[in-house]
């Protein structure tokens, strides 16, 4: 527990426990009682971590009850009604795990903020088998493997006390199997977003936005390589921390690219993101690039003061970023983003328009960063396959996985689902080479570098603000902006899918140079506070599960 929020949220406990206590040990309750009871129970729809983490403290309801709410939600929405799809297994030993943290709260009290709270993460994220979930990537080659540990993140969540509710599902193999459609994968089907029927949820970290988007968990984990978790905040009006490479460990994490993948929140708010990357971020002996972070870890909840944007210098790097012809964004995602920056003067930013990258031409127009992506998959790929225990689909390499889709078209390629292009792309390379070490040394030099340094530097920036879905960096935090609004032309996005679509949301991207991670934090709860857009517009009705903990409680 750090202090911060542990002063807050000691706060509320007291003033919960004392108005409901008496009244909940009481065997029949008068009607003015229900009433209050159902009124001080949090909506899970919105709920944030320090609301579900005062009402455990206060008996107003248990993680058993949570975990047994949260289920019910995904059972409405997740197959049936909208077919969100957006959760691909759910734990078996969810229920008993919420049992035993209940338990020790009453015993020795809670280890964290997230001591009993619900997460579903990414299904690329490895759980042991032991606790009767697959890791597939949305993969049937995947099926049933046996991973020989849990992920580095996980070990963290669970020593804070989080339950692991669920996988989530995903762009099958993250997004790095070929042309296929944001959110599908084998397993799960095509994930879809809730905020218009059949709209692209983007990916590859779909399941786990649209699930944190409706609330079928408290908070989800995501990962990203190159945009998979800030593209589906920005569809899904959430916040999405997108950390610095080596900021969390991605040991047990199916990899892309050690050089680019990330583990990060997908939530409601900037304080419930704050909250889970102080609990996920830190070293880890199983992935040597966390051992290069600074030390301590800071507390990011420590970030979230409204006054944060005050005296900051915020520049705009509109030259191909910002160019529609280069990003594809509809003409209407610039014109919500220029009010973005009146509110960011008007917290008392100033803002430096344009400042450009100088290497942002070079960027947009370079493939080497698909040279080290193709290269590191491949070996990165057999190497996650030769360390299972076990297969039964007998996968033991890249190769084999290309045969096994191909043999097995029913699973893995149904009609308009049959693209393997990355996967082939990378079969093809060779290992470690020149080519492959100057592709890895311009990445840096022109993202990095020559990019987002060279820009804060000579614009004497404490940050960069772009609109999205736009291109990506690191690190970056994404969160609410705005809408499509009703006239907008709906667009295909895949053979299931469309976008852009009415009411899809849109997002803004606080960008900056590593480990800067504590000052977007503090940025964007600023901006968050002042204009709290989320809450400006919410899913289809069709999509919005309709149980709350008072149905699981009270069954009523
Ligand atoms: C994996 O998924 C299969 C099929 O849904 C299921 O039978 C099995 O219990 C799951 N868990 C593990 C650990 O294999
Ligand atoms: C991690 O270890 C490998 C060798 O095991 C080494 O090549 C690499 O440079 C290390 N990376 C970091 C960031 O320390
Ligand atoms: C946007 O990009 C296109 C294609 O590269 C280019 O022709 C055009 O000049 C750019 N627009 C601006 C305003 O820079
Ligand atoms: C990588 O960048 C170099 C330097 O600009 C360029 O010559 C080369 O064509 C790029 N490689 C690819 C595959 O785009
Ligand atoms: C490095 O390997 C790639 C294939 O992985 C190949 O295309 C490239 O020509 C090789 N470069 C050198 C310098 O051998
Ligand atoms: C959509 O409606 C807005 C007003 O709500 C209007 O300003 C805009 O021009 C319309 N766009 C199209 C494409 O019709
Ligand atoms: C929890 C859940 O609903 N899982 C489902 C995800 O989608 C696959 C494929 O449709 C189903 O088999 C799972 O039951």
């Amino acid at each position: 527990m750090r202090a911060w929020s542990f002063a807050c949220f000691l706060a509320l406990v007291t003033l919960q426990a004392a108005v409901y206590s008496a009244q909940l040990s009481a065997g029949s309750l008068s009607n003015e009682q229900r009433i209050a009871i159902r009124q001080s129970l949090p909506d899970l729809y919105e709920a944030s971590v320090v609301e579900l983490q005062a009402g455990l403290e206060s008996g107003l309801f248990t993680s058993v009850d949570l975990v047994n709410a949260y289920l019910a939600r995904i059972e409405e929405v997740n197959l049936q009604g909208p077919l969100l799809r957006a959760v691909i297994e759910t734990s078996p030993s969810a229920l008993a795990q919420a049992a035993a943290l209940d338990a020790e709260r009453l015993a020795t009290g809670p280890r964290s903020l997230l001591h009993g709270i619900p997460v579903l993460v990414k299904d690329n994220i490895a759980t042991l088998a032991s606790e009767g979930m697959n890791t597939t990537a949305g993969s049937y080659s995947l099926l049933g493997s046996v991973v020989p540990a849990e992920a580095g993140v996980i070990t963290k969540l669970q020593a804070a006390g989080a339950i692991i509710l669920g996988k989530a599902n995903l762009s099958e193999f993250a997004h790095f199997r070929g042309n296929l459609a944001s959110g599908w994968s084998g397993r799960g089907g095509q994930c879809t977003n809730a905020y218009f029927p059949h709209a692209d949820p983007c990916g590859s970290s779909a399941g786990s936005a649209v699930a944190a988007s409706v609330g079928l968990a408290a908070v989800t984990l995501g990962t990203e390589t190159d945009g998979s978790i800030t593209c589906p905040a920005n569809q899904n009006n959430l916040v999405g921390i997108k950390p610095t490479v080596g900021l969390t460990s991605r040991a047990g994490v199916i990899p892309i690219s050690e050089h680019q993948d990330t583990v990060g929140p997908l939530t409601r708010s900037v304080a419930d993101a704050a909250i889970v990357l102080s609990v996920i971020a830190g070293p880890d002996a199983n992935d040597n690039f966390t051992l290069a972070q600074p030390s301590p870890v800071p507390d990011y909840t420590a970030a979230l003061n409204g006054n944060a944007l005050a005296n900051v210098r915020i520049g705009v790097p509109r030259a191909v970023f910002m160019n529609d012809t280069i990003t594809g964004n509809d003409p209407y995602v610039n014109e919500v983003f220029e009010a973005a920056l009146e509110v960011m003067r008007a917290l008392g930013a100033t803002v430096v328009d344009p400042a450009d990258l100088p290497s942002a031409e070079a960027i947009a127009a370079s493939g080497n960063e698909t040279v080290v992506l193709d290269t590191d998959f491949k070996i990165q790929l057999n190497a996650w396959y030769a360390g299972l225990l076990a297969n039964p689909s007998g996968v033991r390499s890249l190769a084999e996985l290309i045969a096994f889709d191909d043999a097995n078209p029913a699973l893995e390629e149904p009609p308009q689902y049959t693209s393997q292009s990355d996967f082939i792309a990378a079969e093809a390379t060779t290992g470690f080479n020149a080519t492959y070490y100057a592709a890895l040394e311009y990445d840096y030099e022109m993202g990095r570098t020559n990019g987002i340094d060279a820009a804060l530097e000579m614009y004497n920036l404490d940050a960069l603000i772009l609109p999205a879905p736009g291109m990506t960096t690191v690190p970056a935090g994404k969160f609410p902006l705005g809408f499509y609004p009703e006239n907008v032309t709906i667009g295909l996005a895949g053979p299931e899918t469309v976008y852009p679509a009415p009411g899809v949301p849109i997002g803004l991207s606080f960008l900056g140079t590593a480990w800067s991670e504590f000052a977007l934090v503090s940025y964007a709860y600023a901006y968050e506070q002042y204009t709290h857009t989320r809450l400006a517009r919410r899913a289809y009705a069709e999509a919005i599960p309709t149980t709350q903990l008072w149905d699981i409680i009270y069954g009523m």
